[in-house]
């Protein structure tokens, strides 16, 4: 029989095991190709959450100590810095398989990253979410902090198909992150939507937002690229028109579909956006991020297109439950000009890099963009090799 004795002692190994995860220091990797760099360690993971949310602690209702209500991942996760904490929302899958939205807190953006007490008791509409995922959190100008995610529900038109299923844009707001107000899902004329994120500031008057119409649950088909649409309110979001900006493109990082990242960060040469591009493979989607620059008054436009992907899954980050994925939902400029990228690797734990809205605006603006043929990108090496041969 398990004793009492047993119990502590091995929740006692399990609490410091967890401690010292989750007040591990990290580093940055020495290696790096000076846009930015990688930390060492991933920032979050399923470990990381705290025990009192996977086990029952009272020895009289669980003596064996088991797990009760297993983790399997924590990815995806928006990011804001408030009042001096480096804040994120991250997206907490349970071994059910059902995602929820729960805010991990960090002094300095980096490591130390904690999960608040209680996961986001994020209210529903009259229609209720199956499953909610990916906030992009965005400081509007409104003075609110708006919460957009997919929710998805079971396409009730298929119901033969257990897999069959529709996304849309979920819309909820806070001031403080505890007390959420949920809003009606967002309106558009495509029959689906993800990767859906506010503008910070009102265009022309209206809220703006990125958009990613797509014909289905998976695939986007004949839609898709990043779209961008304009509503009157919140509350609710009706895009009459909606214009794709960013499109997909024949044999680029973005042949198959492409998403918006975060909302993008304002510098003095116009509006920053990371993004994720996704290709096929005959191992499967393969998903990168890359970066675009658009025109500060108008954030539609696109001014800048570094060719290729800025962060693509490396090492270990290659591996987990869907493979070859980086995908990047929150990333923070702070007073000082640094900028902390948050990236999820293969949907299965957080990592960070960091750089500056200085590095990354080099990156975007001078980078040459993808002349889209072999021959081409020939040419624009061979030329880049005669420049610094003549150096010599
Ligand atoms: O599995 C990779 C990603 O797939 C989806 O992204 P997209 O809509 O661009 O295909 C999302 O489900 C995302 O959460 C996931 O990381």
């Amino acid at each position: 029989m398990f004793e009492v004795r047993e119990f502590s002692a091995r929740l006692e190994e399990l609490s410091k095991a967890h401690q010292a995860l989750i007040t591990r220091p990290n580093h940055p990797a020495e290696t790096h190709n000076g846009i930015y760099r990688r930390w060492v360690h991933p920032i979050l993971t399923a470990e990381h959450a705290p025990l009192f949310w996977r086990y029952d602690l009272n020895p009289k209702t669980n003596p064996f100590l088991l797990e009760r209500l297993g983790i399997n991942a924590a990815f995806n996760s928006g990011a804001i810095l408030k009042d001096g904490k480096y804040l994120l929302v991250v997206r907490v899958e349970g071994a059910d398989r059902k995602s929820f939205f729960a805010i991990a807190e960090s002094p300095n953006g980096v490591d130390n990253f904690k999960f608040w007490d209680y996961p986001v008791a994020l209210p529903e509409t009259e229609e209720p979410d199956t499953n909610v995922y990916d906030m992009r959190l965005t400081a509007h100008q409104d003075g609110w902090i708006y919460g957009l995610f997919c929710t998805e529900r079971k396409d009730l038109s298929q119901p033969n198909d257990a897999s069959a299923a529709t996304a849309q844009c979920g819309i909820a707001r806070t001031k403080d992150l505890v007390t959420w107000e949920r809003l009606p899902d967002l309106v558009t004329h495509s029959g689906q939507q993800r990767n859906v994120v506010l503008h910070p500031e009102f265009v022309d008057g209206k809220y703006a937002l990125y958009t990613r119409p797509q014909d289905g649950f998976i695939a986007v088909g004949s839609g898709g690229g990043i779209g961008w649409g304009l509503t009157d309110t919140m509350d609710p979001a009706v895009i009459e028109r909606e214009v794709v900006i960013d499109k997909k493109v024949y044999h680029t990082i973005k042949e198959v579909k492409n998403g918006q990242g975060p909302a993008p960060i304002k510098t003095a040469h116009g509006w920053l956006n990371l993004a994720h591009g996704v290709r096929n493979t005959a191992a499967g989607l393969r998903y990168v991020l890359y970066m675009f620059m658009t025109a500060l008054e108008e954030p539609w436009r696109l001014t800048h297109a570094p060719s290729g992907y800025f962060i693509a899954p490396e090492g270990a980050e290659r591996i987990g439950d869907v493979s070859n994925v980086a995908f990047s939902n929150g990333w923070i400029a702070n007073t000082k000009g640094e900028v902390f990228i948050y990236y999820a690797s293969s949907d299965t734990r957080m990592h960070v890099a960091t750089s500056t809205v200085e590095r990354l605006v080099d990156y975007v603006m001078n980078t040459p963009s993808d002349p889209l043929t072999s021959a081409g990108c020939v040419k624009q090496r061979s030329e880049l090799i005669a420049r610094n041969l003549a150096l010599k």
